[in-house]
């Protein structure tokens, strides 16, 4: 069976997979991964993505001194970010971080002007400061030149799909996150364009995931010296991708894709446009086949990353088992956050943030990188239930459990502490589950799995699922009101 190839670059780190499909069986193999880390000039923030796509032909690279003909490849990426194509096809400038300040005022500014119905009644979209509507819209407010030359819009994934392959499409399920996207209609609001002052042709026909979408483009195999490779578009947004491999045997699960975000939700085949999902700031992003996620963004495991990147500024290097044991061995519940107040948005300080949130609500302050480090993540499991309540009560299911994906399940803790906040089991696996929701949509699409309820059992089946049966339920259920209080959720 020939291997096939998926790219999946979350806003920490990438990596390519090699997958192959023995028997119903999926076995992979790590080619490559990398770091991703964004730069900082000036005041702007901005991914580095040429050396993404050195990082994507690196990987191509190491399959072929590996023996390796990939029969296929897909990339997935996190969401909302994009570049700006101007004319002779050359990118304008390096796409802006999601965190960068630019739009700083501008959703507040549009949500006056446009009002929140429209935008929502339109989009099905969460309310997120960093939504592509919301970057565009401070381009045009600035005056961008990026504006002024751009000819065509690529989100991430299109974008480097367009570095490998010279072709440009727009790919659904990142398309609806823009919060440009009517998924009513079916297509680029254009009314919403027009009100942010950004013109309609920038924006392409959009492709469904498992579309074949060209092949890598002549001067790239010269340079390499490989053969050509079908390139397909998965579902791009990492998190369809992820939520395409849960390994759920039936339509009514709930799901936490815990990586640097943590997206907890609900698989739906319809959006839910309603006052309460715009009331509970919900989203309706779209998925592979037809699918669409019901779901909440929490701010996840970047406030830890965080942590541990001011930690490393000041000479104190942990690695994530470090921090996790460091916390362990704290008192419970000594201090409590919100994980998605805005003041833990930006790149910054986060132990002085945390500190100060304490400070502002009468809390111990912790100290210690593990004491700081409990908080964040008691923080995150208590969050988890007020939002898997909310995923209850707007989509009218019960759940009995939740499926949990991404690099964040490594974390044997956090898992255990989800599971006692919830008063549920949590099933952890796979880690990688983005990359091998690219994988079967590129499977589904080449006829060797049928489906996506197929796929979700070969995965199943494949990879192991840990299970995490609640403990300590007192304690945890008087934490949870101890959160609801200070937080005032
Ligand atoms: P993204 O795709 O958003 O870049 P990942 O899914 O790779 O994120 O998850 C990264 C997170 O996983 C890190 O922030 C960290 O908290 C957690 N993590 C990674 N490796 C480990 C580990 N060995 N032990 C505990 N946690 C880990
Ligand atoms: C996760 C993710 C999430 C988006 C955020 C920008 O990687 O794609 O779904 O909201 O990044």
């Amino acid at each position: 069976m020939p291997s096939i190839l998926a790219y999946d670059l979350g806003a920490s780190s990438g990596r390519a997979l090699l997958g192959r499909l023995n028997d119903r069986a999926i076995e992979v193999e790590e080619l490559h991964r990398f770091g991703n880390d964004p730069v900082a000039v000036g005041d702007r923030l901005q991914w580095d993505i040429l050396r993404l796509f050195h990082e994507i032909k690196q990987a191509l690279l190491k399959a072929k001194l590996a023996g390796e003909t990939p029969a296929s490849l897909a990339i997935d990426s996190w969401a909302v970010d994009f570049g700006l194509i101007g004319r002779g096809g050359e990118l304008l400038g390096n796409p802006y971080h999601y965190r960068d300040h630019h739009t700083d005022g501008v959703m507040e500014r549009l949500k006056a002007s446009l009002t929140t119905e429209k935008i929502f009644s339109r989009t099905g979209i969460q309310f997120l400061p960093f939504n592509t509507i919301y970057q565009l819209a401070a381009l045009n407010e600035a005056n961008s030149p990026l504006l002024e030359g751009a000819e065509r819009f690529l989100m991430i994934p299109d974008l480097l799909r367009y570095f490998l392959t010279g072709e440009m499409h727009n790919e659904f399920s990142n398309a609806t996150t823009t919060q440009l996207y009517n998924p009513l209609d079916g297509g680029w609001d254009r009314e919403l364009l027009v009100a942010i002052g950004v013109s309609p042709s920038l924006f392409g026909d959009v492709v469904q995931p498992g579309t074949r979408v060209g092949q890598i483009r002549a001067s790239l195999m010269d340079e390499l010296g490989i053969g050509a490779i079908p390139v397909y578009a998965a579902a791009e947004h990492d998190t369809g991708s992820a939520v395409a491999a849960v390994p759920a045997l039936e339509g009514d699960f709930a799901y936490l894709s815990c990586g640097t975000w943590s997206l907890m939700g609900t698989e739906v085949d319809r959006p839910i446009i309603n006052e309460l999902a715009q009331e509970l700031n919900f989203t309706n992003e779209g998925g592979a086949y037809g699918t669409f996620r019901l779901l909440k963004n929490i701010m996840g495991l970047w406030i830890l990353q965080e942590s541990r990147r001011a930690w490393e500024r000041a000479g104190q290097s942990y690695s994530f088992p470090e921090l996790v044991a460091m916390a362990e061995k704290e008192p419970a519940f000594g201090a409590l956050i919100e994980p998605d107040d805005p003041m833990f948005l930006h790149a910054g300080d986060m132990p002085s943030r945390i500190r100060q949130y304490c400070a502002s609500t009468g809390q111990t302050a912790p100290e210690s990188p593990g004491a700081i480090v409990r908080c964040i993540l008691e923080s995150l499991a208590l969050k988890y239930r007020y939002v898997l309540e909310l995923t209850e009560r707007l989509s009218g299911k019960t759940f009995s459990g939740l499926h949990m994906v991404g690099g964040g399940i490594q974390n044997a803790l956090l898992c255990q502490w989800s599971a006692n906040a919830l008063g549920k089991p949590v099933w952890a696996g796979p880690v990688e589950g983005s990359a091998l929701g690219n994988l079967v949509v590129q499977w589904i699409a080449q006829g060797e799995l049928s489906d996506i309820w197929e796929a979700r059992k070969v995965i199943r089946d494949s990879f192991p699922v840990v299970n995490y049966e609640p403990q300590e339920r007192q304690l945890w259920e008087e934490a949870y009101g101890k959160f609801r209080g200070l937080t005032g959720l």
